[in-house]
Order: C-alpha cells, then sequence, then structure tokens
C-alpha cells in the first residue's frame, strides 16, 4: 500500500458557506495543518496578495509541511473576472490577474487550479466558440506556467455552478483536443458525486491526465460523514498511478478544526 499525501483547504478569511478549513496567514496555517496530520496546505487567495515569501519558507521548514496549490477562484467571485467573457477588457483582466496567481505558484514552488475563473458559456451562446476563446486563452497560460514550472489544474465543477468542464470525460476531451500539455484534470469528489455515473470510470478517464484531488463527502461535509466511498476511490487512483495530494476540501462543520481533524483521521484509518 502507498502512503498518500494530505493537503487541506486554507485562506486568511473565508466565509462558513465556503469549503476552507484553516483560516489565518499561511505561516500559521501550515503549522496548525502540521498539528492536525497534513503534509501540505493549499491556499485560497486574490492575485494582488503580496507574501512574505521567506516566512513562508521558514514556516514551511519548520513545520515540514508545504504550500502545494494555489487556488484562483477569488478571481472570479470577487474580482469578476472569467477567461471567457464576452468583453475583452475582462477577459485581459482574467489573463493579467492569473499571471500573477502563476508568478505567486512559482515563487511558492506550488501550482494552480483554474476553476470559476473559467466563467461561464451565456445561455444560447455558441458552445463551440466559446471554448474556444477558452482554449485560447488557457494555452498562453499553459505556456506561461510551463516557463515557470507550475501546471496549470482544470477542476470538474458540478453542473449547478457551471456548465463547463462538469465530467472528467468532457475535460479530457478539451485538454486533448487543444492540445493543452501543461494543463491536467482536477477532480473534486463533492462534485463527482453530482455529475459522474461512475467514480472508477471517471478517474480512469484521467489517467496520466490527473493533477489534484479533492476530497469531501456527498453533502461535501468531512469524509466519512456520509456514503461516498472512499476506499473504493483510493484503490483507484493507486492504480492509475496517481501521485499527487488528497486535498480536503469541506465544509466547516460541526466547526474548522473538528471537520479538519475528522478528516485527516479517516483518511488514515482507510490508507
Ligand atoms: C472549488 O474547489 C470548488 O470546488 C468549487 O465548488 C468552488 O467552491
Ligand atoms: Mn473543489
Amino acid at each position: 500500500m502507498r502512503s498518500w499525501k494530505l493537503a487541506v483547504s486554507t485562506a486568511d478569511r473565508a466565509p462558513a458557506s465556503a469549503p476552507i478549513l484553516l483560516h489565518g496567514t499561511i505561516s500559521d496555517n501550515l503549522v496548525q495543518a502540521g498539528k492536525l496530520g497534513y503534509q501540505a496546505i493549499e491556499v485560497h487567495t486574490r492575485e494582488t496578495e503580496e507574501f512574505d515569501y521567506q516566512a513562508i519558507k521558514e514556516a514551511e521548514k519548520k513545520s515540514g509541511v508545504k504550500v502545494c496549490m494555489v487556488i484562483t477562484g477569488r478571481l472570479n467571485t470577487e474580482g469578476k473576472c472569467s477567461l471567457t467573457d464576452d468583453r475583452p477588457y475582462v477577459t485581459h483582466a482574467a489573463m493579467q490577474g492569473m499571471k500573477q496567481y502563476i508568478d505567486m505558484a512559482s515563487k511558492l514552488g506550488a501550482d494552480i487550479v483554474i476553476g470559476w475563473v473559467r466563467g461561464q458559456i451565456p445561455e444560447n451562446g455558441n458552445r463551440e466558440s466559446y471554448l474556444k476563446r477558452l482554449a485560447r486563452n488557457l494555452k498562453i497560460l499553459s505556456e506561461y506556467g510551463t516557463s515557470r514550472h507550475v501546471k496549470l489544474n482544470i477542476e470538474v465543477i458540478n453542473r449547478y455552478e457551471t456548465n463547463i468542464f462538469t465530467t472528467a470525460q468532457e475535460t479530457v476531451d478539451f485538454l486533448e483536443t487543444y492540445k493543452l500539455d501543461n494543463c491536467y484534470v482536477h477532480l473534486d469528489t463533492f462534485h463527482m458525486g453530482i455529475d459522474e455515473r461512475d467514480f472508477k470510470k471517471a478517474i480512469y478517464a484521467c489517467k496520466d491526465r490527473l493533477g489534484y484531488v479533492h476530497i469531501a463527502d456527498n453533502s461535501r461535509c468531512y469524509p466519512g460523514s456520509g456514503y461516498i466511498d472512499f476506499k473504493e476511490i483510493l484503490d483507484t487512483l493507486e492504480e492509475i498511478g496517481y501521485k499527487g495530494y488528497l486535498s480536503v476540501e469541506c465544509l466547516p462543520y460541526p466547526d474548522r478544526i473538528s471537520a479538519a481533524k475528522e478528516a485527516a483521521d479517516y483518511l488514515k484509518r482507510i490508507i
């Protein structure tokens, strides 16, 4: 049996409705994550944040925990930018913001996640032309990432939150069609429970293209609290040779620390 690397979601602050478990500075969150049994943290942040990279490196060394991923959703939720928007000045701002995230990830030795910032196809919009626009922009970002040793992970998100990349197969097909070599698929077990018919098949569809995995149970609470079969998921991830992180991104119930602890304890039990 192989040993899995566990990560946990963090931010400087987040509403109670967000699936983010640790709040505070990156340095404090690294220490807290280590105490709870995690090897890494993912950081949900704005692209404009100016971190003290030296202090973060020292905190990583001291805690033995690293920053594995920079999450870009706030460029969309707060910054109102998307990579498919009809207004060129909005996509331009989205591209600028994404380059800032890639620079940040490069300094942290991390990769990035592209979730909501991909945007939405408007009702009655020509799907093909929006996907072409998205592919063109992702190609530029993918190359920008390659030059800075940062991988782009495209999150598969359920149909109630987006209408682009709602299944693993759709996402893999897109990455292959547009030859986006530095882009990977990012699965989230909560979203999979809504839009995938078969967890095993979805994971197999990604194979070498799987870059990152979010872990939450069917109600989006901590793994082990619901009915998702995580044992089967881990076995399948092992079968395809997945070597990335299992990152707990779940709702902070009954409270943030208990959820983080329950999740780590549960995952370690079944590993
Ligand atoms: C982000 O990782 C995610 O899963 C989306 O549902 C936004 O929360
Ligand atoms: Mn997620």
